[in-house]
């Protein structure tokens, strides 16, 4: 059988642009070469689209994807350029049934399937994954919709809301809202979420604009800071609770992985952790009773689906110290994924390693824009 031509896209304008970079180092490595022909494509922290040519099977160096213009040709136009409305005529023959079979009315894309490794805006925010469904080609991973949802807290906190998952206590507004009601407003959180409370930008795009308020004063402020990076906020109640996140993997009918833990520095001597990542360490399998991970695993498989989530998701849960209480905090349709990242470590301790992970979400991506391929559109079909 024929090879299938992957167009792994990274680099990006974001913050995450190196970490980009790294991800994209370790997934080409990591891909089965027998079985899939890799393009990248780079995008610049200009926004340019770059597309190499052919890499070497390993790629030792971050240095190797990040092409120069002489060096690449535009990946815009090679994702798009099967749509070209100004296709070469074929030639159409005299014969009926001739000019049947030689009438494409458009090439073949040049990928079979798009991977995009990129973050925050213009990445996992569904934007990119619009532009694919506008070319018309399979991609891993979220689509718009669960793309878009997965980005906004707000939206997120309304979906999770409507699908019984329970969650920590927050409010949200917007800086019209703030600037016609800030003592109503005030008064409300102070009534409701108390002090310490946790202040973000709606939009999960960076962890910047993030502060935590221990009196009137740092709230006010903090609203003011995070308004800066978007214009909804959302302000949380702090808990004191353990992280636990689980990978899901599928589309209509997703798999959990099992739990895992995340320990921070001050905390991980109680534990032997086998993976540790800077400040912080991982534990996995999580040590909880099987029951609480029976029910948190189930409550992932309900937030991916609450989001219309496809391919990959990972959800984040707080479990309360005191007393064990269980709330989702958020779900991210483009976790980490090194083979050192939470993602992947979760997977591999349920029995599906890295390279298998990848085949898995290339089958997923095809399967869903098959099914898709079957609907039909309204009047026309
Ligand atoms: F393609 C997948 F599998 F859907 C995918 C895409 C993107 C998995 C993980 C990610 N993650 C990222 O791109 C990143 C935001 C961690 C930066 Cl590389």
């Amino acid at each position: 059988t024929q090879k299938q031509r992957v167009g792994i896209v990274y680099g990006g304008k974001s913050g995450e642009h190196e970490v980009s970079l790294q991800t994209a180092r370790a997934v080409i490595n990591a891909f089965d070469k027998d079985k899939y022909e890799i393009s990248p494509i780079y995008i610049t922290k200009e926004g340019e689209w770059r597309m190499g040519n052919q890499l070497p099977d390993v790629i030792e160096d971050v240095d190797q994807l990040s092409f120069s213009r002489e060096t690449s040709k535009s990946g815009l136009a090679t994702l798009f350029g099967h749509l070209n409305d100004r296709q070469e005529q074929p030639v159409v023959s005299l014969h009926a049934v001739d000019a049947e079979i030689s009438s494409p009315q458009s090439a073949p894309p040049h990928f079979d399937v798009m991977l995009p490794l990129l973050h925050g805006t213009n990445g996992e925010d569904g934007t990119i994954q619009g532009l694919f469904e506008m070319a018309n080609v399979p991609y891993v991973g979220a689509g718009v919709l669960a793309s878009a949802v997965g980005m906004d807290k707000v939206l997120m906190k309304k979906v999770f809301a409507q699908a019984g998952l329970p969650q920590c206590i927050y409010r949200h507004f917007a800086a019209s809202e703030w600037e016609k009601n800030q003592a109503y407003l005030v008064m409300d959180m102070e009534v409701s979420i108390g002090y310490p409370c946790f202040i973000k930008p709606a939009n999960l795009g960076s962890s910047v604009g993030i502060s935590k308020a221990r009196n009137r004063e740092e709230l006010i402020e903090g609203v003011a800071y995070a308004l800066r990076f978007d214009r909804k906020v959302v302000v949380e109640e702090f808990v004191d609770a353990r992280e636990i996140e689980v990978a899901v993997l599928g589309n209509e009918e997703p798999e959990a992985s099992v739990a895992g833990e995340i320990v921070s520095s001050s905390d991980f001597y109680d534990y032997k952790a086998k993976y540790v990542d800077g400040t912080s360490a991982m534990i996995i399998p999580a040590e909880i009773e099987p029951d609480v991970s029976e029910q948190i695993r189930d409550m992932a498989r309900t937030a991916f689906r609450a989001i219309d989530g496809s391919g990959l998701s990972r959800v984040d849960f707080f479990m309360r110290k005191d007393d064990g209480a269980l709330f989702i905090n958020e779900i991210n349709t483009m976790p980490g994924f090194t083979p050192y990242s939470m993602y992947p470590l979760l997977w591999k301790e349920s029995g599906l390693a890295y390279p298998e992970l990848l085949d898995r979400l290339i089958q997923l991506a095809l399967e869903r824009y098959n099914g898709k391929q079957k609907l039909s559109f309204g009047m026309e079909s």
